[in-house]
């Protein structure tokens, strides 16, 4: 059995910047479904792993880390090569800085539970909770395309692969599922076609997962 067991979603974007830092550090993984459309993530086995019910949770070796962000940085430091920071200060505070307007500023709004209140306790119409991530989204798209352009090569910075771009490339499939107009943000859409093509980022992708729905699955 794998030392390390991640507790995951096909869908979920946090879910997928660990799944893609396991596959970039070739780091073997056992894969743990938790369907949120069944509300799996509230069932009192699970929130003992992880108390806001929110994936992903990785175990390893029997210890317990919930939230992708403090995930990422335990497996950077136990597997550090290949790294997902460039080795400049400064560089890896603006990398963490891309990352954290995805984190904070974006990747809540359309999150299940958000989405879920509006509709059942507020009312909300599909369209009306499409404009409501459209409107909070917006605001983050504008910052990444005004930030990145300094920065980016083929990827968010530069001509490797960072930690931003596991925050940035699943942040715009979630945009695109709530008709987010994407078509203002070159830069972003660029790094976005580019992490597309990335081996490690396909095997990563919702639609190559042992928990993927048929119809949702890639053909090839
Ligand atoms: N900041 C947390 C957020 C975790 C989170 O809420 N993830 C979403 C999936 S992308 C989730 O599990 N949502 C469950 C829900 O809304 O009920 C992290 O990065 O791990």
């Amino acid at each position: 059995m794998a030392s390390m067991v991640l507790y995951n979603y096909f869908r979920s974007s946090t879910s997928f910047r660990v799944r893609a830092a396991l596959h970039i550090k070739g780091l073997d993984f056992e894969y743990k479904p938790i369907n949120l459309l069944k509300g799996e993530q509230h069932s009192p086995e699970y929130r003992k792993l992880n108390p806001l019910g929110g994936l992903p949770t990785l175990v390893h070796n029997g210890k317990v880390m919930p939230d992708s962000a403090a995930i990422l940085e335990y497996l950077e430091e136990i597997a550090p090569a290949p790294s997902l920071f460039p080795a400049d200060p400064y560089l890896k505070a603006r990398i963490r800085q891309v990352c954290e307007i995805v984190n904070s500023s974006m990747h809540p709004y359309g999150n299940l539970k958000i989405t879920q209140y509006l509709g059942e306790t507020l009312g909300f119409t599909q369209e009306q909770k499409d404009q409501w991530v459209q409107k909070w989204v917006t605001q983050g798209l504008e910052a990444l395309e005004k930030t990145l352009p300094e920065f980016s090569g083929t990827y968010c910075f530069g001509d490797k692969i960072t930690m931003a771009d596991l925050y940035v490339y699943p942040q715009v499939i979630t945009c695109q599922r709530f008709h987010v107009d994407l078509s203002k943000y070159p830069t972003v859409m660029k790094i976005y076609e580019n992490c597309h093509k990335n081996e490690f980022f396909q095997k990563a992708h919702f639609s190559r997962q042992i928990d993927t729905p048929e119809e949702l699955r890639a053909k090839n």
